[in-house]
């Protein structure tokens, strides 16, 4: 009954040794190595337990998991070595998984707000409540007074289901989620540069890859088993190089051949004196530029030329200056990335948390644009996805204020007209103008303007930025949480509170970063009175009057079926990836336009279902999401952050995450193995800084912002740059958003967490 010592090996490779002891309660039997999955998406072995096939709930890697079951409870965890993405790797918070889902805090009644007090309910009364409440706001100030927040862990049903209600019955745009604090940037890049969001890659490609150029992502401890793969090639290649643009040391660095240690908020200028080396060296791929290619300022088509003369200026020495770097480093970067054939950019959110995400996102695409390493074996411009379901569910799904499921624009008629009648509602329900993003959706909560808000599957109290902002607003609006938890820093200021059952406990779909879908079983009875968020959200349709259109949801399955539909004919067509498919596969890459489809590793090009072979005539890609079937390069200005450092405020303030916690730890905080690697909050201080500012690792100091001030752990590291200071954003007790600021990319509305001056202080 415990972990095979090989398992053992692999997970304490991936993670601080001390936090994976005590996995105690994985099943390690050989029966299972072999076992397939049958029509019923589970295999029993010899001991009883029921092993059900399913994806893991965190980060948007997508690992396959099997999840054990006996006598009804959850028992164990194991890799699922028949899914390709991880081959039955698995990183460390998977592993406690089934811990979670019968943690202490698990959230098992409705509550009610009374005089003051959250106090228990029945599901007739909160239900009641919440459908009388948003009914009133909605007759009595207009459907715009009402908003829906949800997030990249909800499943692609549970996101579709509210999107109809609110978007296509209520009638407000303002549905959004928490992707917009988080992928915002890098859909505003795809759409930009190819017409169409999400990678045209998938992870097929790391194996054979020979360059890995990751900008601002912490692969090691954010998306482990990719990192293990990036690794792995890595150790079977010895030619094969890795370059890391990021302002910290992190253990990503483990396997770096190079590293351009930037200060936060200026990598811009690097990227682009990369692309001016490229066209300089001759590493360009000019037939792909010429078949291809547009040029644009970001508002007119330039030519090739125009871009060249824009570049000039952007010499090693010049970017070197900018962002703090050698000029020697830079021309080493360009020189791997013009003369290796075979490139992969990996970005994360040291890229799109940023006041230039956009920018930033568009900058990278340029550079596999003019060498045509796009679209090819072991070549991508590979954004990696944060959540598990925020490709899936919302940015395919259309959960945010200005999309429609199945890559389509609220602003578009044609698009509204579509979906409208999927909906069965008058084309004329979906307004044309999109809803409130994030973070003007919680300034209208404080203002008043919006009065009813439901929360699904996201925290926001503890995780949109300035937090001092925002709060009062979130307890003065009329607000509903759906959560598997409580208490939650969002959930304790609800009005009401809506117990939702947890991973495990349903079914649905997640479609992880690679455009793969995949399946998760139902292998538990939810906990105690919870229910699935879907038919909760069903439920509050039908009491509010919009019964007609929901009764039909009486499964999962039924609101996948409906969905779908809606893909049918895009570029990410999801028609064969049916139900019944899904639980037998380890998930489909869309586009998959039949059930008899295996599904596409690469988009744009031969192998594509769509690609137009006609009008492609003897070109290698055609991007037919763009007009003209070509992606663009852009000039974009080399843009810094919205609060550069100054005399008051010296120090940039960097926020992030660690290996073995999740968010705002409402799950991995419930796991003292977890916990044990980083039980206190903490920021991490470069020595030469702490030295003059006379603080050691344990003294207490205090972090100034504009915005407020946090004390919290020092920790003396070689790991920020001089003069940064990364800060964990885990701990509930010590928000970190108190000091972060609430700036947005001008595109796509994404904040910058990544980038704020501060002043330390001993305390
Ligand atoms: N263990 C764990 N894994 C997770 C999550 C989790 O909470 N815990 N969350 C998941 C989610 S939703 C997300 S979005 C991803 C996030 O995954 P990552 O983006 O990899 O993680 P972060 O720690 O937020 O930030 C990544 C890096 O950006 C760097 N950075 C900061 N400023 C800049 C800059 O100006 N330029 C550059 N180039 N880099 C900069 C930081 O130093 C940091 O090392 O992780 C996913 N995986
Ligand atoms: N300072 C700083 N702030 C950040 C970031 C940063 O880098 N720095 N990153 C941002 C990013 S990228 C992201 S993605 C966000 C994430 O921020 P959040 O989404 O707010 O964080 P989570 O802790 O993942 O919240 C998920 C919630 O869903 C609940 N939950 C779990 N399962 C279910 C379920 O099945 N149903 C329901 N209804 N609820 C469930 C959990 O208990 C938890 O409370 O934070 C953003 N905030
Ligand atoms: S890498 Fe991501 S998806 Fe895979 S096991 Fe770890 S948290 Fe889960
Ligand atoms: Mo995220």
């Amino acid at each position: 009954m415990s972990l095979s010592r090989r398992d053992f090996l692999r997970a304490s490779a991936l993670s601080a040794a001390a936090t994976t002891l005590g996995i105690g309660s994985i099943f390690g039997n050989e029966a299972f190595a072999k076992a397939k999955i049958d029509e019923a998406d589970f295999m029993q072995d010899s001991k009883g337990v029921q092993w059900h096939k399913s994806v893991c709930r965190f980060c948007g890697v997508g690992c396959g998991v099997m999840l054990g079951v006996k006598d009804g409870k959850p028992v164990g965890i194991r890799g699922d070595k028949e899914n390709t993405v991880n081959s039955g790797l698995l990183c460390v918070k998977a592993f406690y998984l089934h811990q979670m889902i019968t943690a202490k805090n698990r959230l098992l009644y409705p509550m009610i707000r009374k005089n003051g007090k959250l106090t228990r309910a029945t599901w007739e009364e909160a239900l009641d409540l919440v459908a009388s409440k948003f009914s009133e706001i909605r007759d009595k100030y207009g459907p715009d007074a009402l908003a829906f927040y949800g997030s990249g862990q909800a499943e692609t049903e549970e996101t579709y289901v509210a999107n109809k209600l609110f978007k296509g019955h209520i009638g407000t745009n303002n549905v959004e989620g928490n992707p917009r604090l988080c992928m915002a940037s890098a859909v505003g890049g795809y759409t930009t540069t190819f017409g169409a969001d999400e990678p045209i890659g998938t992870y097929d490609d790391i194996e054979k890859c020979d360059l890995f150029f990751i900008v601002g992502s912490n692969t090691a401890e954010a998306h482990p088993v990719l990192y293990d793969r990036i690794a792995r090639r890595k150790r079977q290649n010895p030619n094969v190089k890795i370059v890391i643009v990021d302002p910290r040391k992190t253990p990503t660095n483990k396997i770096a051949d190079l590293h351009l240690q930037v200060i936060p908020g200026y990598d811009l200028a690097i990227i682009h004196a990369i692309a001016k080396l490229i066209i300089d060296n001759g590493y360009t791929d000019e037939q792909f530029i010429k078949d291809s290619v547009n040029f644009s300022d970001g508002k007119n088509p330039i030519t090739y030329e125009d871009y060249k003369k824009f570049l000039e200026k952007y010499t090693p020495e010049y970017a070197a200056k900018q962002c703090g770097v050698n000029a020697d480093d830079i021309v080493k970067a360009a020189k791997l990335f013009g003369e290796t054939p075979r490139v992969m950019t990996m970005w994360c959110m040291g890229v799109n948390q940023r006041v230039a995400g956009v920018f930033l996102n568009n900058l990278i695409h340029n550079l596999h644009l003019l060498t045509g390493k796009l679209g090819k074996d072991g070549c991508d411009s590979f954004s990696l996805t944060g959540q598990p379901n925020a490709c899936g569910g919302v940015r395919e799904g259309g959960g945010l204020c200005h999309l429609l499921p199945g890559h389509r624009v609220v602003a578009n008629e044609q698009h509204r007209k579509e979906i409208a009648e999927l909906w069965n509602v008058p084309a004329e329900k979906i307004q044309p103008k999109p809803g409130k993003h994030t973070v003007a959706m919680f300034d209208a909560l404080g203002k008043g303007e919006i009065k009813g808000i439901y929360i699904l599957c996201t925290n926001p109290a503890q995780s949109i930025p300035n937090l001092n902002k925002y709060l009062k607003g979130m307890s003065d609006a009329f607000m509903v949480v759906a959560e598997s938890f409580h208490p939650t820093e969002t959930s304790q200021v609800a009005d009401v509170v809506l117990p939702a059952a947890f991973w495990g406990e349903k079914e649905g779909v997640y479609g992880c970063t690679e455009r793969r879908s995949q399946h998760m079983a139902q292998a538990l009875k939810p906990s105690g009175e919870a229910r699935w968020d879907g038919f909760i959200l069903a439920d509050i349709a039908k009491r509010m009057g919009y019964g007609n259109n929901f009764e039909h949801f009486t499964s999962v399955e039924a609101v996948w079926t409906e969905y779908i539909k809606s893909t049918k004919g895009k570029d990410m067509d999801l028609t064969g990836a049916t139900f019944a498919r899904l639980k037998k596969v380890r998930g489909l890459r869309w586009p998959v336009p039949s059930e008899d489809h295996p599904g596409t590793t690469h988009r744009f090009t031969d192998g594509d279902p769509y690609f137009p072979k006609d009008k492609a005539a003897g070109k290698r890609m055609y991007f037919y999401t763009k007009p003209d079937g070509r992606a663009t390069i852009f000039a974009r200005p080399d843009k810094g952050p919205e609060e550069p450092t100054s005399a008051e405020y010296p120090i940039a303030l960097t926020t992030g995450r660690i290996m073995e916690q999740w968010h705002t730890m409402t799950m991995t905080g419930q796991v003292p193995e977890l916990v044990r690697a980083a039980p206190n909050p903490y920021v991490e201080i470069n020595p030469e800084d702490a030295k003059e500012w006379g603080v050691k690792t344990r003294d207490k100091v205090r972090m100034v912002t504009k915005r407020g001030s946090l004390i919290v752990e020092a920790k003396v590291v070689d790991r920020p740059r001089k003069g940064t200071i990364f800060v964990p954003w885990h701990w509930p007790e010590s928000l970190t958003n108190i000091l972060t600021i609430d700036a947005v990319d001008p595109g796509s509305k994404e904040p910058e967490y990544k980038v704020a001056a501060c002043r330390v202080e001993k305390a």
